[in-house]
């Protein structure tokens, strides 16, 4: 072991996966197979395994789920090396405002409320992410957008056609569209989204459209300029990062004239 992989060195560049003993490389992984449970699907799941790099591997769990296909996990070592100083984070680039400073912000600079319009599209009934981020009773501590008396908020609920939402976004004149995509089966996610910013640069004047805002457990941040929208917030989002980012975006006129 040499020095960048010695835990007792302040904050190592190389690490590996820890499982009995630092820097072991144990992993666990799960997935299932389209195969009856019996020993050539456990033979097919360490196969698997071992083309994923995991060498040796063990199956430490497989569970028939129906006739045709069997459930796995599988424990074993790794040898690949994280260097942690090339690792890519999609930082914030905005401050958290406290509710308080968002309003004051809202009313000296916009001097109207903030009016937001958000929804679940799609066949997605998922709304507990959107009533986390909308609804008074917010999330993880934090009040959601209904608190802020600065922001009109409109929730649509679940369901909601791209067409409606369009329809609903003009009407309200919204500033911000805040739409929540939990169901990903088949990337429904991201077809869902690209519908919905088509809809939008077809119903708005050029640089005229509300800002667009997705949010979801399954999305990736670093995606919102191939998807056309403006932000996207991932699992564990807060209300505040939403009100700041959309003071952030309106107030401070940070919106960039390529992605309208
Ligand atoms: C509760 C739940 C349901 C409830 C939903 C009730 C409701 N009113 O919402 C019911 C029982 C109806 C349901 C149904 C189904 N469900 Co369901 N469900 C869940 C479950 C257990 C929890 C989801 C949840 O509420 N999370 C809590 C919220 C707070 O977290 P969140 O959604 O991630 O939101 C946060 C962030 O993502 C973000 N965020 C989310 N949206 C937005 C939007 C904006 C604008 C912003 C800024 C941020 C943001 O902020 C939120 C707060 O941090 C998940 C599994 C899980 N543990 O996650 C499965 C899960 C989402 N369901 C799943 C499935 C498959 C279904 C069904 C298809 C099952 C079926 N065969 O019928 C149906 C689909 C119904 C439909 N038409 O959509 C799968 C989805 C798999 C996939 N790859 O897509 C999951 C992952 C379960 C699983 N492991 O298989 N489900």
């Amino acid at each position: 072991m040499n020095d960048q992989m010695n835990p007792s060195v302040d904050a190592p560049v190389v690490i590996r996966p820890y499982g009995d003993t630092t820097g072991d490389g144990m992993v666990q992984v799960s997935f299932t197979l389209p195969l009856a449970h019996d020993k050539r699907a456990e033979g097919a799941a360490l196969q698997l395994a071992n083309k994923m790099g995991i060498s040796p591997a063990l199956v430490v769990h497989a569970k028939a789920m129906g006739p045709e296909f069997t459930f796995f996990i599988v424990y074993g070592t790794v040898h690949h090396l994280v260097e942690v100083d090339k690792v890519v984070v999609f930082e914030r680039d905005y401050e958290l405002l406290t509710p308080k400073d968002a309003n004051a912000a809202v009313r000296e600079q916009l001097g109207r409320p903030l009016v937001t319009v958000g929804a679940c599209i799609g066949s997605d009934a998922h709304t507990v992410g959107i009533d986390a981020i909308l609804n008074i009773k917010g999330f993880a501590g934090e009040k959601g957008l209904e608190y802020y008396g600065e922001f009109e908020v409109h929730n649509l609920g679940a369901q909601v056609s791209v067409p409606e939402l369009v329809n609903q976004a003009i009407a309200f004149h919204a500033d911000a569209v805040l739409v929540s995509q939990v169901v990903t089966q088949k990337d429904a996610h991201l077809a869902n989204v690209r519908e919905l910013t088509a809809a939008f640069r077809e119903a708005y004047p050029h640089g005229r459209r509300p800002l667009i805002v997705v949010g979801g457990p399954r999305f990736d941040p670093t995606m919102a300029a191939e998807l056309g929208v403006d932000r996207i917030f991932g699992k564990g989002t807060t209300p505040g990062e939403v009100a700041s980012y959309l003071v952030h975006a309106m107030v401070n006129q940070q919106r960039k004239a390529s992605d309208v």
